[in-house]
């Protein structure tokens, strides 16, 4: 995880980059002490899944910088229209543990659900907006599933109880997934006044209101608190 680049989505709508010049940057961070990380027994699959895992449901880096933030705009700028079809976006499955484990998708868009694993997992998720599902996955099998609405979705593997994913359906183009280092970035904003939220798997949401600027790129910090 560590080194991960920091995540944009641009793909599936018109690429906002080429219509405003400003950009957000910004740091996701954990205030006040951080949980000591978690490890659990692994007692079936070993031989794939490992003895142990690190519950990887808040991973906080030694400044602070929280990983796997989901960022984006409450009130986005409108963008061009774009009649490009959305990608496709992958999530595998390695040693038992989703990855990536946060992705975000355009609405209407694609993940396809790898398994790099030897053994049988299942992909489970009981979503609001979006459709249900609950597949079992031999090795090698790729499961394409369609988001058609806006939501945070879990999905989990009922044989491997820690095994935990988030697909995050996104309403707009401006969302981002914070890097290892907390680190986020919103590019092609034009000037403006914006609510900006976040949200992360263990410590729930939190927003900031920031000013925009142009030429940017403005920098601001998202603070999220321990629960
Ligand atoms: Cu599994």
């Amino acid at each position: 995880m560590l080194g991960a680049v920091v995540l944009t989505l641009v793909g599936g709508f018109p690429t906002p980059r080429a219509a405003w010049g400003g950009s957000l940057k910004g740091t996701v961070v954990l205030k006040g002490t951080t949980p000591a990380p978690r490890k659990l027994a692994v007692t079936i699959d070993q031989y794939v899944c490992g003895k142990e895992k690190n519950v990887e449901d808040l991973v906080v880096s030694p400044q602070g910088g929280v990983l796997n933030a989901v960022v984006w705009l409450d009130n986005p700028p409108a963008s061009p229209r774009n009649d490009a079809p959305p990608p496709a976006i992958a999530m595998d499955q390695k040693e038992c543990t989703f990855v990536p484990r946060v992705v975000v998708v355009p609405a209407g868009g694609r993940i396809d659900f790898l398994n790099s694993d030897r053994l049988l997992h299942n992909l489970h998720s009981t979503p609001n907006a979006n459709p249900a599902f609950n597949r079992t996955q031999p090795r090698g099998r790729a499961i394409p599933i369609t988001f058609p609405h806006p939501e945070i979705v879990r999905v989990s593997c009922d044989l491997h109880s820690w095994m935990r994913g988030w697909v995050v359906v996104a309403a707009h183009p401006f969302y981002a997934v914070s890097d290892a280092g907390g680190q986020f970035e919103l590019p092609g904003l034009p000037p403006g006044r914006y609510t900006v939220r976040v949200w992360q798997e263990r410590l729930g949401t939190a927003s900031s209101e920031i000013v925009v600027a142009d030429p940017g790129p403005t920098t601001m910090t998202l603070e999220m608190t321990a629960r």
